[in-house]
């Protein structure tokens, strides 16, 4: 019996990975490293930092930079991103989001949150649904990010349920892992999981429920 959805944001709830591009390819462009669209790609769902150290070696500059030069170009690429989520709406919400998370609300369907963003309250905020989310995991408190089942796992425990009462939503494949780590049942939104659904419109709980139970 499902009691409980827990959600990625990024790619689920809304697409903030076209915001998320701009401000790293305007960082990493400062420091002589250019990034393609399919190279963002292999960023969804990874922390800050673990991002950063990626497009450092991808510019093959990583022995360069310490960890001190590390925070100071990861808290300059969130400034620019903070900014860049301020033009956010409630048009940005995914395509089918607003009316599944009613769906569980009105099934009593616990809902909880397990983004690795630290953006992620004021991603909900901005959008409107701040007050639709019993939990959201506070990635700052997770030992290790996605892949790592860490997050998935706080999400559950904020929202009290077992993992096996519940299923997670994910975009990225080291989210689809991330699950996977820790025995949770899976959607995947355009990936591989459990259950692949191609779209967010794909989402019912009917559907879901008929596949898991
Ligand atoms: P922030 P998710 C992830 O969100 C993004 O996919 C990833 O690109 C980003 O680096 C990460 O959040 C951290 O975000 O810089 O705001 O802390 O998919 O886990 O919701
Ligand atoms: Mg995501």
């Amino acid at each position: 019996m499902i009691k409980g959805v827990i959600f990625d944001l990024d790619g689920v709830i809304t697409d903030t990975a076209k915001l998320h591009y701009i401000a790293w390819k305007n960082l990493a462009n400062s420091i002589g490293i250019d990034i393609d669209e399919e190279f963002n790609e292999s960023l969804k769902g990874i922390s800050r930092t673990d991002s950063l150290i990626r497009i450092l070696e991808y510019g093959g500059v990583r022995d360069k930079y310490s960890d001190q030069d590390i925070k100071i170009l990861t808290d300059k690429k969130n400034d620019e991103y903070v900014k860049l989520l301020e033009d956010l709406t409630k048009e940005d919400i995914l395509p089918g989001i607003e009316n599944f998370i009613k769906e569980l609300r009105d099934n009593n369907i616990k809902i909880g949150l397990a983004s690795v963003s630290k953006n992620a309250s004021r991603i909900l905020e901005i959008l409107g649904l701040l007050d639709q989310v019993d939990f959201i995991a506070d990635p700052a408190k997770v030992e290790k990010s996605k892949p790592a089942p860490d997050i998935f796992i706080e999400s559950a425990r904020g929202i009290g349920l077992a993992i096996d009462q519940v299923f997670g939503i994910e975009d990225s494949q080291a989210g689809v892992e991330a699950m996977r780590a820790c025995n949770m049942r899976s959607v995947g939104i355009g990936v591989d999981a459990d259950l692949r659904l191609e779209t967010t419109q794909d989402l019912s709980l009917e559907k879901i429920a008929l596949y898991f139970e």
